[in-house]
């Protein structure tokens, strides 16, 4: 008997046929749910029921818990995996299908909720014993002055950050005094006007961090592991570009450390299902700044070093069954590196939606490709312009990077603008072979460049 009978796949793209193949290899029966331009999808047709659930605007269709919830009713299925963006942290979407009868892929809704606000996050990881960066411990308030102590207290550079915001939405930097009270002011009113909730706090400004992140998986039964970092400081406006694992320089003694701390924190809130503590990490120390309750785009390098199976975790979590490892049980072992492919122009960085004339998958030791493309599949203009990852692998950085160099070479992608250049460059370029470089990286190398044309 499978674990679930039959599972909603509440998303599109790559990551809709990551979880369509998890649930075959685990013998559950597959609902895809897809937005009328999306019939074309491959996991559309793989699956063993699809249902439209609304128009292009993904507002109609994938953000509509109505719509999904009425696919589960109709399919009779029991359970729901959101994937990643979208309802995936959504603490109402996962609300109503449990009070709808359906089981919910992921974290309980109180823990969402908790997480999506940064300033109860913060709090719950200070509690748990997670470093966390120096900061206002807590919303700002109205009185100006107060505000202007904690920040004197603190240091400039300070970061004004809104409670609602996350992932590089809703911040302003301040430098000086002087600036601090309009800051404040300015990111307050911008925070109510799109998240809604105009709470906002305030941290040390780190000039020059490296975002790395750990994984962990949670089960029901009180069971929580870790399963090492990713480096994912290669990155452009807020966008990651390429991610790896393990983080060079990282010791496995620092890894441990801040693992058995994330693994504390779990229990200590009983966190359910896969999660990722975000940190900044800077002069040889970690500071969380967000958690996220999902499976995330970069899931898979982890999966490499590992040999886990995240998504079959997340399954089998949901399920009441218990992890499938302990922690002694996961080895860090080689390195895998991650390339985002998106279809956009590799120098203006413009989205490129279109069809896909040809498509040649590369292969051989130590490559994954996670895609849905195929030849003749129109990309979309509605939605992100991620269309697959591929993934390199090898017994340690260098044979990495060398393997993921022959299989950018190999693939052939024509029909569509993509940043494979974008990724030859990065991984020829010295920094990046250094490794260890911080999130400012990227921007300054594409602005030394565009400064040589
Ligand atoms: C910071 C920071 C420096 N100091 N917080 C941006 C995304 C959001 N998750 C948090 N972010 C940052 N928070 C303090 N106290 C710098 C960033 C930041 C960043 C973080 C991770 C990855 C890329 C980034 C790009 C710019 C700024």
């Amino acid at each position: 008997m499978p674990v679930f009978e039959k599972v909603v796949i509440a998303n599109r793209g790559e990551i809709a046929l990551r979880i369509l193949r998890a649930c075959e290899t685990m013998g559950i029966k597959t609902v895809a749910v897809h937005s009328t331009v999306d019939r074309n999808l491959k996991h559309v047709g793989m699956a063993d029921e699809s249902v439209c659930i609304g128009p292009a605007s993904s507002t109609d269709s994938y953000l509509s818990i109505p719509a999904i919830i009425a696919a589960a009713e109709v399919t009779d299925a029991v359970a729901v995996h959101p994937g990643y963006g979208f309802l995936a942290e959504n603490a109402d979407f996962a609300e109503r299908l449990e009070e709808s009868g359906f089981v919910f892929i992921g974290p309980r809704p109180e823990t969402i909720r908790l997480m999506g606000d940064k300033v109860s996050a913060i709090r719950a990881m200070q509690e748990a014993g997670v470093p966390c960066v120096p900061g206002s411990d807590g919303p700002l308030g109205d009185d100006p002055e107060a505000s202007l102590r904690i920040a004197e207290r603190i240091g400039y550079p300070i970061i004004i950050k809104a409670s609602g915001g996350g992932g590089g939405r809703g911040m302003r930097v301040v430098h000086t005094e002087a600036r601090l009270i309009n800051a404040i002011t300015l990111t307050r009113q911008e925070a109510g006007t799109v998240f809604g909730n105009p709470e906002v706090y305030m941290e040390k400004y780190l000039m020059n961090p490296r975002h790395v992140e750990i994984q962990v998986l949670a089960d029901t039964l009180g069971n929580a592991i870790h399963l090492g970092e990713r480096d994912c400081s290669m990155q452009r406006r807020h966008q990651k570009a390429l991610e790896e694992s393990p983080a060079p320089g990282i010791t496995p003694e620092q890894r441990e450390a801040i693992g058995a701390v994330c693994v504390a924190a779990c229990k200590r809130i009983n966190y359910r299902g896969a999660g990722t503590f975000e940190f900044l990490y800077e002069n040889e120390e970690f500071y969380f700044i967000e958690m996220n309750t999902r499976i995330q785009v970069e899931h898979c390098v982890t999966e490499q070093v590992t040999g886990v199976d995240l998504v079959t975790e997340q399954i089998r979590i949901a399920a009441g069954l218990p992890l499938s490892y302990t922690q002694d049980d996961i080895q860090i072992r080689g390195h895998a590196i991650e390339c985002r492919i998106n279809a956009e122009d590799a120098e203006s960085f413009i989205p490129s939606p279109g069809v896909v004339q040809y498509f040649h998958a590369p292969g051989g030791p130590g490559i994954r490709i996670d895609t849905h493309l195929y030849d003749g599949y129109r990309v979309p203009p509605n939605y992100d312009s991620m269309i697959g990852k591929l993934i390199g692998y090898g017994a340690n950085r260098e044979e990495c990077i060398a393997r993921l160099k022959v299989a950018l070479d190999e693939m052939v992608l024509e029909g569509i603008n993509t940043n494979i250049p974008l990724h030859k460059w990065v991984l020829r370029d010295e920094g990046f072979k250094r490794g260890g470089f911080n999130i400012h990286y990227l921007e300054k190398r594409l602005a030394e460049r565009a400064e040589a044309k």
